[in-house]
């Protein structure tokens, strides 16, 4: 029989969960936590038990008496280790075959097929999320679910997507038989108790049920430590019951079911009916010289630069930028017409490689106390090690993160290209003061950017609001390690949601239009496009990145100010003038940055409009095909 005096936690058997409810037995504080379950918590967690078979149920209060015992436990099951360089900072290593979102089985579930997903033209494969009937995903769920946690246990993570005193926050009940998913949960989310009390209202929450699976009879045995079932992984999101059921994975966006399960996929679809925009975007304060602070929210693809971005040290004098979020945003305008912006996230779980002093010495500052590492190098001085990461110290050897020794200069990588850091917010020393507003911080700008290196310039800017919805709709981007792609294809990657889309992306884009007359008088943030990544013929960036992306920035606020002569236009959109341009101290070839190519452009618009119209076909705003012939009648006009 379980034991309900299990430290920290609440332990409860699966057989006497339901009894215990209503049994005011037990200590105060145990009391507590089981009572207070709203009933429609209570539901969700009586059914997943009979469907799952858990031996326990943990319900979590996020205490940190409960963290170490979680962490105890975590250390004795060889799931993580204890980094002793550092503060409280520990490692996990995931089975090899675990090790990035699965977007190829990620699913929208609706009734109606053209609700989850874009339906392109002529049954062409759609490259936007993919979708799945009520009774497949039924049928998925009875193949994988039953049983699934026998021998172990439920733990049950309330959670809030913001702060708790927003308005803007929504709040959720994660289902995990992953401890190191919970620790990971804490750091991401708002959790524990104090949640429940919020929930008790009789809100709404969105339900997610998560298992890490155990592989059907005869699959390959399990990596120790890491349980899983990459072969029959399935990500389900059921938009009309606010539901997330995640099987088979234990890593990232896969099953820490509060980011892009929840804040963007279920989020975007939530925010389509109430009328604000969830969306894959960091969000930075920027002071200026003369003190005055702007905020802007920027929307790049997976590994192209959010975090680093939103930790950015500028390198001109007199700039400050602070950071409010580094992955995801939910905005509206306000009564006023001014842009809101809130980061539902608590936390960070930030790209290891090529983050070092020179890069993101923020990140350095932020991500060695309290922080889990995953696929990352270990040191034999108790450190761990990436790509792009300062070198050890002379004497110091390095296991991989597949365990093995590895040396320096070695063929393969020392830490998987996906390897992460999850730290909470609150450490990052340029955390924004504002950053946990209940009412959000106003948006001046927004950015879209990739990974290009040919054709586009550094920066330019949307004429207007269509113009700059057409330019996110436009975007793409060199497919990264964060998801199952392989090489270095370029990929389109609309508003950087392409994986993340909780709804058809014509309907999106329908959204995204309708804001610039949602509010009257709403003040519309101006719109770049952006990116570090171009590269000249011998395939080195002819950008510096990181800190001198400042210089990009300082061009906008002179474009939000309205200063004159700020701007030249080309056929895509306005490039910055020479003369207001700041590149004092770089060598860098200001033509070849900003060169608009006819004959690039000509032939990206082409691609651009027959992905549109393929993939959105009937579905496409009439605003996006007049963007379309706008483009092209620009660019014809520049070849005259
Ligand atoms: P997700 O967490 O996957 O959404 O990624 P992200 O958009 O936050 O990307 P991140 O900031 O972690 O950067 C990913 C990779 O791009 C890292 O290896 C960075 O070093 C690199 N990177 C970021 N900014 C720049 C830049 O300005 N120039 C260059 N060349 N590389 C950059
Ligand atoms: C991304 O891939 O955009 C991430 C990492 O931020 S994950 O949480 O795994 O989605
Ligand atoms: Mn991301």
């Amino acid at each position: 029989m379980p034991d309900f005096d299990g430290g920290a936690g609440e332990y409860v058997s699966a057989r006497d969960y339901a009894q215990h409810f209503q049994r005011s037995v037990g200590s105060p504080k145990k009391l507590n936590a089981v009572s207070l379950l709203p009933k429609q918590v209570r539901e969700f967690v009586e059914d997943s038990v009979r469907l799952c078979r858990p031996s326990n149920v943990h319900i979590c209060d996020g205490s940190e008496a409960e963290n170490s015992l979680l962490i105890d436990r975590l250390l004795e099951n060889g799931t993580i280790v204890r980094l002793p360089k550092y503060k409280n900072c520990f490692l996990a290593r995931s089975s090899p075959r675990d090790v990035a979102r699965v977007e190829s089985r990620t699913f929208i579930c609706t009734a109606e097929r053209r609700d989850a997903v874009n339906v392109p033209r002529d049954a062409v494969p759609g490259q936007l999320g993919n979708w799945m009937s009520p009774a497949d995903a039924d049928r998925a769920v009875a193949e994988r679910f039953p049983g699934c946690m026998e021998g172990r246990t439920m733990y049950v993570i309330p959670f809030s997507m913001g702060p708790l005193d927003s308005a803007y926050s929504k709040i959720g009940v994660q289902l995990t038989d992953s401890a190191y998913v919970v620790c990971s949960m804490r750091v991401m989310t708002r959790m524990g108790a104090r949640v429940l009390e919020r929930l008790d209202g009789g809100e709404g929450f969105v339900r997610a049920l998560h298992s890490v699976g155990r592989p059907s009879a005869g699959a390959a045995a399990e990596h120790p430590g890491w349980p899983c079932d990459p072969d029959r992984t399935v990500i389900l999101h059921k938009l009309e019951s606010n539901e997330i059921i995640s099987y088979g994975s234990g890593y990232g966006g896969n099953s820490l079911l509060g980011k892009k399960c929840f804040a963007l996929r279920i989020g975007s679809s939530i925010a389509r009916r109430e009328g604000w925009l969830a969306e894959h975007m960091l969000i930075l304060g920027v002071t200026d010289p003369r003190g005055r602070k702007r905020y802007i929210v920027a929307a790049f693809p997976s590994a192209c630069g959010k975090t680093n971005m939103a930790m950015m040290q500028p390198t001109l004098q007199g700039y400050k930028v602070e950071c409010v979020g580094d992955d995801i945003v939910w905005m509206r305008f306000d009564r006023n017409g001014q842009l809101r912006a809130i980061n539902p996230e608590f936390g960070f779980f930030g790209v290891a490689p090529g983050t070092s002093r020179a890069t993101n010495p923020v990140a350095m500052d932020t991500v060695f106390e309290n922080t889990i590492f995953t696929n990352v190098a270990q040191t034999s001085d108790g450190g761990v090690y990436w790509e792009g990461m300062e070198d050890p110290a002379p004497g110091v050897n390095i296991t991989d993160w597949l365990g093995n020794p590895w040396t320096l200069g070695s063929s393969k990588p020392a830490a998987h290209p996906n390897s992460r850091f999850c730290t909470p917010a609150e450490q990052c020393p340029i955390i924004d003061p504002n950053w946990q507003s209940p009412e959000g911080v106003p948006i001046d700008a927004i950015l879209f950017g990739g990974r290009r290196p040919k054709g586009v310039p550094l920066v330019f800017e949307a004429f207007d609001w269509k113009h700059g919805v057409f330019v996110g709709a436009s975007m793409k981007s060199e497919a990264t390690a964060a998801a199952e792609h392989k090489g270095k294809v370029i990929m389109h990657d609309p508003f950087a949601m392409r994986p993340f889309f909780g709804y058809n992306f014509g309907h999106y884009l329908q959204h995204w239009l309708s804001m610039e007359t949602a509010v009257p008088h709403a003040k519309l943030p101006k719109m770049y496009h952006v990116n570090w990544f171009r590269k000249d013929d011998q395939g080195k960036f002819m950008w510096p990145g990181y800190g001198e992306n400042c210089r990009v920035l300082d061009w906008i606020l002179q474009r939000i100010d309205d200063e004159p002569g700020t701007a030249r236009p080309t056929p895509i959109g306005n490039v910055p003038t020479r003369e207001t341009f700041n590149v004092e101290g770089l060598q860098v070839d200001f033509d070849e940055l900003f060169s608009v190519s006819n004959d690039f452009w000509i032939e990206e618009a082409r691609e651009i409009a027959e992905f549109l119209y393929e993939q959105v076909d009937q579905d496409l705003p009439k605003d996006i095909h007049d963007q379309i012939g706008n483009l092209f009648s620009r660019l014809n006009q520049n070849n005259n």
